[in-house]
């Protein structure tokens, strides 16, 4: 099997699991996991935040961020397209009582001028708008990235308005890796960012959510209320650790191999794939011909190739470290002999 339906589905290799196993842990509930802290500190650091806390999801983490941003009634400000409205199961809903006030973008990306329209006026009768949520890379939008730029505007606006800032940044890495803009650069226009250990990097579990420590302990007692907290959790934090030092600066390749995967199935009539959207590791096609994403999906899956339909047409496919080029060629292959023979 070509597995493409996710940089989640990696698993840990030899190296990494000699890290976890060799890792030393204590009861992080009592705040005694010297891994955990090795890895909430390195985080910090990279991400240029007094203070980080380690999450068991990406979900998890921005749920958390946004709970504590936010009081019930609030509105947070979205791309239309975002994972925390989206593919949260409706959490921003359930667990902040928030209501997302949700932004169409161009290729995931949301201006300035957009943002100031869509902020309430003070009025009692009206929702209070109070956070801004940007995702980078774009996942819905074929993995695409938010120009440091437009953050930079939208940040000072939000900061005029008193308004906080949440960047989704489960793939902040591969954004750094194709703009050479580090992290610490994208963060400093946020009060809060998640970032994923579990996606590219290839950990097997785990997120780190940074912020003030103010904001840190905030979270943390968010985190225990929704059960998550963890003990000996070091053996998952020293993967994270492994995974920062060793696939970071490989998601290049990943970036490559989406590339080519894009290149080989837009030869096809009944595709639509935008390839200024094909940015990092992920490409999100429409397909145009008589079956449905799901459809073709199956079909893929009988031979060999897993892909996953993000909507009634759309496809997405993402690269990472569990495949090849030349897989991922063979795979592009497939999909384009199928759709060829309709
Ligand atoms: N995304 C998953 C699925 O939920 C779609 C994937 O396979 O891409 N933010 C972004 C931008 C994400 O893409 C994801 C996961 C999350 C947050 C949530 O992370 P987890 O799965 O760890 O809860």
């Amino acid at each position: 099997m070509i597995d493409l339906r996710s940089d989640t589905v990696t698993r840990p290799d030899a190296g990494m699991r000699r890290a976890m196993a060799d890792a030393e842990v204590g009861d992080d509930v009592f705040g005694e996991d010297p891994t955990v802290h090795l890895l909430q500190q390195k985080v910090a650091e990279l991400l240029g935040k007094e203070a980080a806390l380690f999450v068991p999801s990406g979900t998890m983490g921005n749920q958390i961020c946004m709970k504590v941003h936010t009081q019930p009634g609030d509105e947070i400000i979205c791309e239309a397209g975002a994972h925390v409205l989206n593919f949260e199961s409706g959490s921003m809903a359930f667990l902040a009582g928030a209501q997302p006030r949700p932004i169409p973008g161009h290729r995931g990306v949301i201006t300035l001028e957009q943002v100031r329209e869509a902020v309430r006026s003070p009025a009692y009768y009206l929702p209070r708008t109070r956070l801004i949520v940007i995702e980078n890379t774009h996942n819905f939008a074929g993995g695409t990235l938010f120009p440091l730029e437009e953050i930079r505007r939208i940040s000072e606006f939000a900061r005029e308005q008193g308004l906080a800032m949440h960047l989704d940044g489960a793939r902040l890495w591969n954004a750094s890796v194709a703009t050479g803009i580090s992290p610490k650069e994208y963060s400093r226009y946020f009060d809060s960012v998640s970032v994923c250990l579990s996606k590219g990097l290839g950990a097997p579990v785990g997120s780190v959510i940074a912020g003030s420590k103010a904001f840190i302990e905030k979270a943390h007692r968010v985190r225990k209320q929704l059960g998550g907290g963890m003990r000996q959790v070091g053996i998952l934090a020293a993967a994270g650790i492994y995974a920062l030092e060793h696939n970071w600066s490989r998601l290049e390749e990943d970036h490559r191999k989406a590339r080519r995967f894009a290149e080989i199935v837009a030869g096809s009539r009944h595709i639509q794939l935008d390839m200024e959207t094909v940015q990092t590791n992920i490409v999100v096609m429409d397909i145009t011909a008589e079956l449905t994403a799901a459809q073709l999906a199956e079909r893929m899956a009988a031979k060999g190739v897993l892909l996953v339909p993000m909507g009634p047409r759309k496809l997405r496919a993402v690269t990472h470290l569990d495949v090849t080029m030349q897989q991922v060629e063979t795979a592009a292959k497939i999909v384009r002999q199928e759709l060829d023979a309709l």
